[in-house]
């Protein structure tokens, strides 16, 4: 379906009626699958139920106050969750209206402030808008609401956010396969650098990596969540589904986490190997394969490197075979046509050998220390 209501699906919904007869859906029947990459390439589909969805979207409204008097300035890409259902969802069930964008333009966002009551995007939104000369109080007067998801949201941005609009952005945390997990309050301190607590009816624990249960408050651990948000599990992977869930029902994120003194959640990283670029996953074995299969390769690691525009910057650190030649060119080049573009190393870099610990197993942890200033110099925007 193209912008402008061309394309192939209105030529073949051309030859049908335009009524039908509705059929009756109950909770649990499936309402849409999600695909999500995984850390071993292979992508999954996340069955959501129509509870799921149902459930997740009435309880955002009434935690984030939506009503039918709020416009929502919707600019995120509609083939993700937070596109699809936070935004759509929130909207359709409060009754409320939303100016859709194609894609995300930072002065054009700044010109439809004032006639929004809300703005949900991901933390690089809020960077770049922060670039913009026109982002001041009175720009935000009828703003009621600013959101953001997705990835880590930079205490330096709430501040400098704060500083320049008066609002303190709500951040809020959630996943293709449970929706929205935690929230920051509408009332009360929403509290940078954390995603603020459990929503109601999401049970969320800190547990043990091995799965001997919870952790004592304050301690890092692995988040695990269970509610009526909670997906039915991924299509067609009996097996991949049941190793995602603990025996009794707790879904395991892979995200690592704790929960402070007050109960707010915050995240301190994450147990799956996973790059998040603007908002968007990446698994970085899926590029590692197509890198490893060029010629001139020997190996190769990528990581996700701090980045001041998206959050972190795809790196690859890559191993030649001896006599090889291949440059960072031939490696992008390789790829270009085999890869989504957003998933290209934004770096390529060669080094003699990949640091391992006494396991054999690549030490990213130390890549991502060596290289952690590689784009400092790189301004944002
Ligand atoms: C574009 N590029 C990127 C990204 N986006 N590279 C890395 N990471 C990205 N996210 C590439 C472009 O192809 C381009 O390459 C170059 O970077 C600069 O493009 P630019 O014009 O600046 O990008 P853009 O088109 O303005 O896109 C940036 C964006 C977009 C608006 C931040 O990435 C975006 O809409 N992100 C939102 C993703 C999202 O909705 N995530 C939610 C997932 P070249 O110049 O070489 O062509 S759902 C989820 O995570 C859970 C459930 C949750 O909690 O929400
Ligand atoms: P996806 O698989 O695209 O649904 O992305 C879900 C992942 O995004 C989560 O498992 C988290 O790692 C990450 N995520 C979502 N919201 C936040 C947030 N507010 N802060 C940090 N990470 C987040």
């Amino acid at each position: 379906l193209g912008q402008h209501g061309d394309g192939s699906l209105p030529e073949s919904a051309s030859g049908y009626q335009a009524d039908f007869n509705d059929v009756a859906r109950g909770p649990d029947d499936l309402a849409a699958i999600l695909y999500t990459s995984g850390t071993t390439g292979r992508s999954k589909g996340a069955m959501l139920s129509h509870e799921n969805l149902a459930s997740n979207a009435h309880v955002l409204v009434e935690y984030w106050r939506f009503t039918s008097d709020d416009v929502l300035i919707h600019a995120l890409p509609i083939f993700h969750t937070h596109g699809l259902f936070v935004a759509t969802n929130v909207i359709l069930m409060a009754g409320a209206s939303m100016l859709f964008e194609a894609k995300f333009d930072p002065a054009r966002i700044i010109a439809l402030l004032p006639r929004a009551t809300a703005l949900m995007g991901v933390p690089t939104f809020y960077v770049r808008l922060l670039q913009q000369e026109g982002l001041d109080a009175q720009a935000a007067k009828n703003i009621r609401l600013f959101i953001s998801g997705s990835a880590p949201l930079l205490a330096e941005t709430h501040a400098a956010w704060r500083e320049r609009t008066g609002h303190a952005i709500l951040e809020r945390y959630g996943m293709t396969e449970t929706n929205m997990n935690t929230s920051n309050p509408y009332d009360g301190e929403r509290r940078a650098g954390t995603v603020g607590f459990p929503l109601p009816g999401v049970s969320l624990r800190i547990a043990d990596p091995d799965g001997s249960g919870s952790l004592a408050q304050g301690k890092v651990g692995i988040i695990e969540v269970k509610g009526p948000n909670v997906f039915a599990g991924y299509w067609r992977m009996p097996e991949k589904t049941t190793a995602e869930f603990r025996p009794d029902g707790f879904f395991i994120t892979g995200d690592l986490g704790l929960i402070d003194r007050d109960g707010y959640v915050h995240i301190v990283g994450r147990g799956k190997d996973l790059i998040i670029s603007g908002g968007y996953n990446i698994y970085p074995k899926e590029i590692e394969g197509e890198i490893d299969a060029l010629a001139g390769v020997s190996e190769s690691a990528v990581i996700g490197v701090a980045h001041p525009d998206f959050g972190e910057g795809v790196t690859a650190v890559v191993v030649r075979k001896p006599g090889s030649a291949i440059g960072a060119a031939d490696v992008l080049d390789a790829i270009a046509g085999r890869l989504a573009r957003y998933k290209h190393p934004k770096q390529v870099i060669f080094v003699d050998e990949l640091p391992r610990n006494t396991m054999g197993k690549v030490q990213k942890n130390v890549l991502r220390e060596t290289y952690k200033d590689l784009y400092a110099a790189v301004r944002a925007g």
